[in-house]
């Protein structure tokens, strides 16, 4: 008898954001891989949102990068691993033997295992000799790090998700956590529900999905973070809300803060002012924050990328000391990590102004500490450089190779046609990826393929500072191999021994005993240990549990620190920073009057190298947007649905109009996911203004002055097709992964003289007899051609001289068949469906592929009232519940849009 074994589910973490789920996945053959929410993992008990959801989805081994290349004569060829490890160590030791160690540098990522991330510094800090070691966290957590090594002595996250629920009131701050953070925002939701009076404040310039939770949003103007939170010190001292004890016994420097604060907080009416907000909301936030012991304020990138990103993080943990709601259950200040090891590179010590296991650069005794544990022949001695600057020194010619590791600096980084300068002139960029297709492999002289999720064996830390192990589930594809054994190589290529590892559990376990060497009150104490998890071996790290560090020698996690008190300065308590207010860097002016904004959206990671792949995130925003107030649409000669230009000083980069993210007059919103893979022009980063926080090096990525302008095109169109086609010529275009085609939306300029010849070069039909349906009017501007192949639809295209369309979700219904009927043959000359209910309209729940009509009409239909009523009636928030908020908002528009009918 053949019996197949029952498949086994692989308790793992997901690779995207912070909240570090537990996902179960379960390989089924032929790549398929079944994916499930882990119930046992504390930090979403069997829930996953859109993205964790999908990842079964990103597994293709299409586009991944499977073996090693080198460029000669201008183009990269395959070569076997042994002669890339050679050219880069070789490439590596000649620079440094003529120009020194600081010449060299690597640019690491949030997205590495802690294991790859503990040897990527060790190679570079204890071997080569030099801190230039930075990461893309630089981009992201660096001003909460800096702020939180201020105010505590040391970079901790005192709090933990449980202090959420245990909360009375959250306040989010510059996070969209329904889109970014789903699960700690569905977390946050149930509590909302079981307990009404639960109060939840989001300060966001936009009115974002998490809006929907809020009982109160302060739409403060950007950058005016410090103006609101030294406005409530101010205001918590007033009325009587030190706590006296607390802030005698275990801080300094209130009254230096306070006086900072007062010197232009001290009236809440100016205040207001500054921040744009209306006063009574403004006192309603800071009336509620007063009375309200167990408050989490919780933030992430509207407070971190900023250049006074640090003087946030700290104006708001100077609240919590004053209230001394610290380190007890239900309270305090809360950093979202975005990576889902943001965690753990800090643990390793990943940025270039730190050392290892939360050691500074700085402290001879850690050199001393860390060099004696390592063995190494030598110590870096001084901060390195920060990603921005190190860019810079590259152009510059000063840094003469990088090996960048699992990050996208192209599109990524702000000025980023300076990287892209600063890449050309590199004479040695080594760039290791799991895709072939990146805007920075385009430059890259070695190209490394690295294993991916499920691939890839380590650990990672959340954002409550819980290890998780990510485990492999898949075989290595091709020759692509783990990040810390490619650097591992390198780093005895070059002679250094310290690096012969066989698998990740012994670098865990030197990460784990580095974290406990010498961690003594009287030799160089640190709060981060996991001396507990020493010594484990091969199999005990394989079963690992998720755990909450310092772990202690037994083992026990920990969730909170500072209970009593117990900083991490040398005197034990905590600091107090005075956060005087400054405006951001660049102000707008009459040139560049708008205020750029970028973020994410709720479907796509990033530079899309996985989320792209899923034709199911594909859905929800299909191109890039620049969101703006109609006004300033009306202002700028833009319209809604039509292309328009977005330039500042550094870049310029082009997307469609839209309203309806309550964007106040004078600000634009976009995207950061879309790069020169998936769209023409697309890129934001090339717009974004450079400028860093003086403290953190973090990027204001939130604040550039920009203008506006129509981007002039003559017709609008847009294909679907079965292949994948080159659209070299057509002036805008964006690339979207359907279910089973590509979709094109374009648009160009000039005349087309033969529409039907122009359309079957661009489709790529040359066979005069293949079965070709077209239509044009008139005027011959509207056009429309099916290419149809066996009765199935293989690819159509579409143009007008304005931008409305057909609509897509209808034609992508088509690709589904494998046989046209004559009415789909009606409706496709005539350019809309002959039946109607197929246009489903943009999709709101990727996960059951709902669109807006789908819902709207049942909402009419039905008199639902509830995102609970409509998920009843036509499934759309059935399965992992992102999309609750926009079905929320769907209920309000329609019921405000019957209203006035
Ligand atoms: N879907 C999705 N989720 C993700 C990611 C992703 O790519 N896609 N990336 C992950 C990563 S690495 C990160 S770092 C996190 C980021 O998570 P978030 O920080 O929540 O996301 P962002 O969209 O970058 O920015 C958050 C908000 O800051 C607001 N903001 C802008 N300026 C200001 C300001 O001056 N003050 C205040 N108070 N707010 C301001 C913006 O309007 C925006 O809504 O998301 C993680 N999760
Ligand atoms: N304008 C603007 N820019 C921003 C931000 C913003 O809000 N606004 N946010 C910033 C923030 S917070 C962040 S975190 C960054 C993120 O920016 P990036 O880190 O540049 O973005 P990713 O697309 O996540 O890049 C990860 C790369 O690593 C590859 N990869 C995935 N897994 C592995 C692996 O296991 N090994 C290796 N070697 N490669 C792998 C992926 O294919 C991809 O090319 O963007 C920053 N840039
Ligand atoms: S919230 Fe979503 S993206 Fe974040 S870790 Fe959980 S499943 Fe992954
Ligand atoms: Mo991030």
């Amino acid at each position: 008898m053949n019996l197949s074994p029952i498949p086994l589910a692989i308790r793992t973490a997901c690779p995207y954001c912070g909240v570090g789920c537990g996902v179960l996945a379960t390989p089924v053959g032929d790549g398929a891989v079944i994916i499930a929410g882990d119930d046992a993992h504390p930090a979403n008990r069997g829930r996953l949102c859109v993205k964790g959801s999908a990842l079964g989805d990103t597994l293709s081994l299409d586009g991944r990068l499977l073996h090693p290349s080198v460029r000669e004569d201008g183009a990269l060829r395959q070569v076997s691993w042994d002669a890339a490890l050679d050219k880069i160590a070789g490439g590596f030791r000649d620079i440094i033997a003529e120009h020194g160690p600081d010449a060299v540098a690597l640019y690491v990522s949030g997205q590495l295992l802690t294991e790859d991330y503990y040897v990527a510094n060790k190679l570079m800090k204890g071997y080569i000799g030099s801190a230039n070691i930075d990461t893309n966290s630089r981009l992201c957590m660096s001003s909460a790090v800096a702020g939180h090594k201020r105010a505590f002595g040391e970079d901790l996250v005192p709090g933990c998700y449980d202090d959420f629920e245990q909360a009375d009131m959250v306040v989010l701050v510059g996070s969209n956590t329904a889109w970014c953070h789903p699960i700690l925002f569905q977390r946050i939701s149930a509590i909302k529900e079981a307990r009404p009076e639960f109060k939840v404040v989001v300060i966001d310039p936009r009115r974002t999905a998490t809006c929907e939770l809020a009982d109160l949003h302060l739409p403060v103007k950007p950058g005016t973070d410090v103006w609101l939170f030294n406005g409530l010190l101010s205001y918590l001292a007033r009325n009587g809300k030190v706590d006296a004890g607390f802030v005698a016994a275990h801080t300094s420097g209130f009254d230096g803060a306070l006086d900072v604060a007062e010197h232009d907080c001290a009236d809440p009416l100016a205040v207001a002012k500054a921040c744009r907000v209306e006063p009574e909301a403004l006192l309603d936030f800071y009336r509620s924050f007063a009375a309200t012991t167990k408050v989490v304020t919780a933030f992430s990138q509207g407070v971190n990328q900023s250049s006074a990103g640090t003087d946030k993080v700290n104006a708001i943990i100077n609240c919590h000391l004053l209230t001394g709601r610290i380190g007890k259950p239900g309270m305090g200040p809360f950093s979202l990590t975005g990576q889902p090891n943001a965690m753990g590179g800090r643990e390793v010590g990943g940025l270039s102004n730190m050392l290892a296991a939360h050691m500074d650069l700085d402290n001879p005794l850690h050199r001393e500490t860390v060099q004696g544990f390592w063995q190494a022949p030598r110590i870096a001695d001084k901060p390195g450089l920060k990603a921005v600057d190190l860019f810079r020194d590259i152009e510059a010619g000063k840094v003469k190779a990088v090996w960048i590791v699992a990050t996208n600096p192209l599109v990524s980084l702000p000025d980023a046609n300076q990287v892209q300068r600063a890449l050309e002139k590199c004479e040695l960029v080594v760039v290791s990826d799991i895709v072939a297709g990146t805007d920075t492999n385009a430059f890259a002289d070695v190209l490394l393929p690295a294993l991916g999720w499920g691939e890839k064996d380590g650990t990672v830390t959340n954002s409550e500072r819980c290890i998780s192990r990510q485990r492999a589930f898949l075989p290595a594809p091709g020759e692509a191999r783990a990040d810390w054994k490619a650097l591992c190589q390198v780093a005895q290529r070059m002679g250094f021994d310290g690096f012969d590892f066989d698998g990740p559990h012994q670098i865990f376990d030197e990460h784990a005993r580095l974290s406990a060497y010498r961690n003594t009150p009287a030799a160089a104490p640190r709060a981060f240990s996991i001396g507990g998890l020493r010594g484990l071996t091969a199999r005990q790290y394989d079963e690992l549990e998720p755990v909450q560090w310092p772990v202690s020698p037994g083992g026990a996690g920990t969730a909170r620190l500072f209970a009593d008190g117990g900083f991490a300065h040398r005197d034990g308590r905590a600091r107090f920073i005075a956060t005087a207010t400054r405006a951001p860097v660049h102000m707008p002016d009459a040139e560049y009057p708008l205020v750029l904004n970028t973020g994410r959206v709720r479907d796509q990671w990033h530079t899309m190298t996985r989320t792209g792949k899923a034709a199911r995130l594909s859905g929800h925003v299909s191109e890039s947007f620049i969101d703006m107030h109609p006004q300033d649409a009306l202002k700028f000669g833009v319209r809604e649905g039509e292309l328009a230009r977005v330039s500042s000083q550094w870049g310029a980069m082009v997307a469609r109009v839209q309203h309806g993210g309550g964007i106040a007059r004078g600000g634009v919103f976009i995207p950061i996911h879309w790069n020169g893979q998936t769209a023409s022009d697309a890129r934001v980063g090339t717009v974004v203004n450079p400028a860093v926080d003086p403290i953190s090096g973090e990027p204001e990525f939130k604040h550039t002055p920009v203008t506006i302008e129509r981007f002039g095109v003559s017709w609008h169109g847009f294909i679907l097709s079965r292949s994948d086609l080159p659209l070299d010529g057509v002036a805008h275009w964006t690339r979207i992964q359907g279910q089973q085609f590509t979709r094109y939306e374009m648009a160009g300029r000039g005349a087309i003289p033969d529409h039907g010849a122009w359309a079957r070069a661009l489709l790529g039909v040359a066979d005069a007899h293949a079965d070709w349906l077209d239509y044009a009017d008139r005027s011959g501007a509207v056009y429309r051609a099916v290419h149809i192949v066996n009765e199935r639809i293989e690819q159509c295209v579409f143009i007008s001289p304005r931008s409305d369309l057909p609509s897509r979700a209808w034609l992508e219904s088509l690709f589904a068949k494998d046989e046209l009927s004559q009415l789909d043959r009606v409706g496709l000359l005539s350019g809309q469906a002959a039946e109607k209910g197929v246009d489903v309209g943009p999709t709101v729940c990727s996960c059951f592929g709902v669109g807006r009509n789908t819902i709207c009409d049942a909402i009419r239909a039905n008199r639902l009232t509830t995102a609970a009523e409509i998920t009843a009636c036509v499934k759309a928030g059935g399965n992992c519940g992102s999309c609750v908020p926009e079905l929320k908002q769907l209920l309000a528009q329609t019921r405000a849009a019957e209203a006035l009918a």
